[in-house]
């Protein structure tokens, strides 16, 4: 009696619908108080901030539930198709603010607290984020889900309910440490486990073929061990529009707790090793960030939640009795990288073997049920899954894999007869090094779309990374560039923005953020640039408030605040902006810069490594080393500050971009899929330094190059230099600058004069420069010169802040979202 309509039918008939307290300080006072004394069991005077917080977010989770039910009660009558979003990461971060935000209770939670003698900010600081992705891909998923119910689409986010999510990063002697992110220690209000839903999934085991009634020889998998998906549903309100969606990430649990035989005897660790084995696939997320590690677990934490995601809307979402041969008309499964793309082989087998599908029909069936999105360029995050493993833990989806395989060779031979290379090229699996399933391969050729997330993506990944998919299905390949979403990241993190704006050009832009764009008639405004400058102002103050307390270290008020954060990553060249605050120092160090020309300057970082990363924390290291030395000699009075607050995540980023005078995107050419810090920042009125990669090709374009500093090489450049052959090392022979500035961190300067602990970076970037840091240093200073130019003009610096956010609209994940509609999940419908 899972769907339950009966027992739904006669809910409705005895009590109609689902109210919510009224939206009064009175009403949400007396919600409050229920929600501390029968919730929480506690009296308010005896409650702590973490009864308060739970109390509270219960109290606004109460008022979305109507919402929510009469959602969830629409999208079954409707009968229309729904985006089921795969992703294994979502990175939501707090939700106390977001959801008074969409439920418009903001004021009046403010008022009821301060009527019951609570401090509202210490009990929002008592959230502590879900940290369920790594960095961009996670965010996006996030910020897709909020724009999807914002306009009212059908959307269940699937995913994962890891235990720990994105490790909590402590510096020791300016080595980051990984702390476990207990996010779940004090309890979620947020959550609702539904273990009465939960769905068994297999592993391992054999596969065996039999006849059925018919005689028909049928194939059947054996499971060699089972574990339970248990949902736990998140509320995803749309802003102020009656919308709740559903966010239904999976956890994993055994399905014998322990062996009481075994327990009996006394062998406690023995008799609890099922429980300890099931639970480990949910249990934390892979802190990598564009480079996948290729681990056992990981590939079961991929299947775990595809499958529960399958079977719960196979079996539970669609009505009973679905006729399966219409499942395109109600379902698009977008896959978020190449995470979820054993969804393929899974959906494939739930036709043929468990609903008795002909193969061709099962397969025509599932090409039409799944898009997939690639987010990267770097050859070594494409995941390939070695044959053994995947044979050994999923050995049906293997056999399932080769036929798909097969049968797609067989129409290359037909487009492209006697081409032999090319269906080697092609081919879904890998003979070198080692057989391998290839899971971008098997994502294009089952996808129905194959879309990259910037107009620079997409187009390398049809000339450079899947050439031979796009000559043969050039149909397939689409763009849509990123977006995020203007509620967390204008909205809510900005209020006095927000405000401003609003009080310009009225609130329309928070649904509809091109409306921005009526704001550049006010760029010439004195008085309005007055406004927008008082306005970072505050948030500066805000932000030194915050790092006071959270790291203990003073933010220079009077100092252009300088951002770069991010995942710590070669590819966008922390080392490279290391180098010009380096060479800053340096300067003055030698005598060739006087102090007094210093622009005061705070350079802010913040990132975290993944923890196998090894050249990624030298760079922490050597990052923390020169702000220790910087930030104290006294040469530079004060006037290059740099700061690195650890364990950068969403809740410092909402309020660290607002603060930001100088936004740095400066990877080289062709490597960053798109980037959307770069999206936040613009959006808020930093000025950005970048390159001509990802999205920012596109920022460039909409907010014009007077109001960008552009450097760089551009893709074909580089490739061309690669061609030619790149010696870093003659960059450091003909550039004096650049050599001082390496050689006064190789001469231990920085490190109490130890040269061998940055001898790792150094050798690195002299002797091979990946990702050309030496080439790009000169014309990098020399933007970072513009810059200070243009910063010693307030009015023109303004100027320009104003119209990079008037002309950012477009960067909103609501026109993200219309165009994935448009182009992939009903084109033609919209
Ligand atoms: O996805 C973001 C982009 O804006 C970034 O440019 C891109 O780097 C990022 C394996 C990834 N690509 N690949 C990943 C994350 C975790 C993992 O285990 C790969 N993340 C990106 C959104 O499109």
């Amino acid at each position: 009696n899972r769907r339950g309509p009966s027992f739904e039918a006669t809910h409705e008939l005895a009590t109609g619908p689902v109210a919510s307290p009224p939206a009064t300080v009175d009403g949400f006072v007396r919600e409050f108080l229920d929600q501390l004394n029968f919730g929480q069991g506690v009296k308010l005077s005896q409650s702590t901030i973490n009864d308060q917080y739970m109390a509270l977010a219960r109290t606004v989770r109460s008022y979305l539930m109507a919402s929510w039910l009469e959602t969830g009660h629409r999208r079954r009558k409707e009968e229309t198709k729904v985006v089921g979003y795969l992703s294994a990461e979502y990175l939501l971060g707090r939700q106390l603010g977001n959801n008074l935000l969409a439920s418009d209770l903001q004021d009046i939670a403010d008022q009821a607290m301060e009527r019951c003698g609570i401090d509202m900010a210490a009990v929002r600081g008592q959230e502590v984020e879900p940290g369920l992705g790594n960095g961009g891909l996670g965010r996006l998923a996030a910020c897709f889900v909020d724009s999807l119910a914002t306009m009212d689409v059908a959307c269940i986010g699937y995913g994962i309910r890891y235990e720990y999510g994105i490790f909590r990063q402590t510096f020791v002697d300016h080595r980051q440490v990984e702390e476990p992110d207990s996010w779940l220690r004090l309890g979620s209000p947020w959550e609702f486990p539904h273990p009465e839903r939960a769905v068994q999934v297999g592993f391992a085991g054999h596969t065996e073929t039999y006849a059925d009634e018919q005689g028909r020889e049928r194939t059947r998998w054996a499971p060699a061990w089972q574990v339970r998906g248990v949902p736990y549903h998140y509320m995803v309100p749309g802003f102020r529009n009656g919308v709740v969606n559903t966010l239904r990430l999976w956890s994993a649990e055994a399905n014998q707790a322990f062996d009481l035989q075994t327990f009996n005897r006394g062998d406690y660790a023995q008799a609890s090793r099922a429980e300890i084995f099931a639970e480990n696939i949910s249990k934390v997320l892979y802190p990598d960030d564009s480079t996948p590690q290729g681990k056992e677990l990981r590939l079961q934490q991929q299947y775990f939640f595809v499958a529960c995601s399958l079977r719960d809307f196979i079996e539970n979402t669609l009505p009973r009795d679905f006729d399966l041969h219409r499942l395109p008309e109600r379902i698009i499964f977008q896959l978020n990288d190449t995470h979820p793309v054993i969804a393929v082989p899974e959906l494939m087998r739930i036709l043929v073997d468990e609903k008795g599908f002909d193969w061709d029909e099962a397969w025509g069936i599932t090409r039409r049920c799944f898009a997939y999105t690639c987010h990267t360029l770097l050859p070594e995050a494409l995941e390939v899954w070695p044959v053994e493993l995947l044979g050994r833990l999923l050995p049906r989806h293997l056999e399932i894999i080769y036929r798909i395989n097969e049968e797609f060779l067989l129409e290359v031979r037909e487009a492209f007869p006697g081409d032999e290379g090319r269906i080697r090229r092609m081919s879904i699996i890998a003979e070198q090094p080692q057989r391998a399933v290839r899971m971008a391969y098997l994502a294009t050729v089952a996808g129905a779309k194959v879309n990259g997330v910037a107009e620079l993506h997409s187009q390398l990944l049809r000339d450079d990374v899947l050439p031979d998919f796009n000559a043969m299905w050039p149909d397939k390949f689409t763009n849509v560039t990123n977006g995020i979403t203007p509620r967390r990241f204008l909205r809510l993190a900005n209020r006095k923005l927000s405000s401003l704006i609003t009080d310009t050009i009225g609130d329309g832009w928070v649904t509809d953020l091109d409306r921005l764009r009526e704001l550049e008639p006010y760029a010439n405004d004195p008085e309005f640039r007055r406004r927008f400058r008082e306005v970072k102002a505050a948030n500066k103050a805000r932000l030194g408030d915050l790092l006071q307390v959270r790291d203990g270290v003073e933010l220079r008020q009077d100092h252009l605040l300088d951002v770069m954060v991010k995942r710590l990553h070669e590819y966008k060249r922390q080392t490279l902006k290391l180098l010009h605050v380096v060479s800053v120092y340096e300067g003055v160090l030698s005598g060739r810069t006087p102090v007094e020309q210093v622009t005061p300057r705070t350079v802010l970082f913040g990132a975290k490594a993944a923890p196998g990363y090894h050249m990624a924390k030298e760079i922490i290291y050597l990052i923390n080393a020169v702000a220790a030395k910087v930030n104290t000699d006294p040469v530079m009075d004060g006037r290059l500050q740099v700061l690195f607050p650890a364990n950068y995540n969403v809740t410092l980023a909402e309020k660290v971009i607002p603060a930001a005078d100088l936004s740095e995107q400066i990877s080289l050419a062709g490597k960053e899929a798109s980037g959307t810090g770069n999206m936040k920042f613009a959006l808020n009125g930093a000025l950005t330094i970048g390159t001509l990669d990802g999205a920012n090709v596109e920022i460039l374009d909409l907010v014009g190059e007077d109001h960008f500093f552009l450097f760089g090489m551009t893709e074909p450049e580089v490739e061309q230099l690669l061609q030619r052959g790149y010696v870093p090392s003659a960059y450091y022979d003909q550039d004096p600058v650049l050599k001082a500035t390496i050689d006064l961190i190789g001469s231990g300067h920085f490190t109490g004069g130890d040269p061998g602990a940055v001898s790792a970076v150094l050798d690195n970037l002299l002797n091979h420069d990946p990702f050309m840091a030496l080439a790009g240093f000169h014309a990098y200073l020399g933007a970072q010169d513009r810059v200070e130019r243009a910063y010693a003009d307030p009015e023109g610096w303004s100027r320009s802040t104003i119209l990079n956010v008037a002309r950012c609209g477009f960067f909103s994940s609501d026109r993200s979202m219309r165009d994935y509609l448009d182009r992939i999940w009903a084109p033609g419908q919209a």
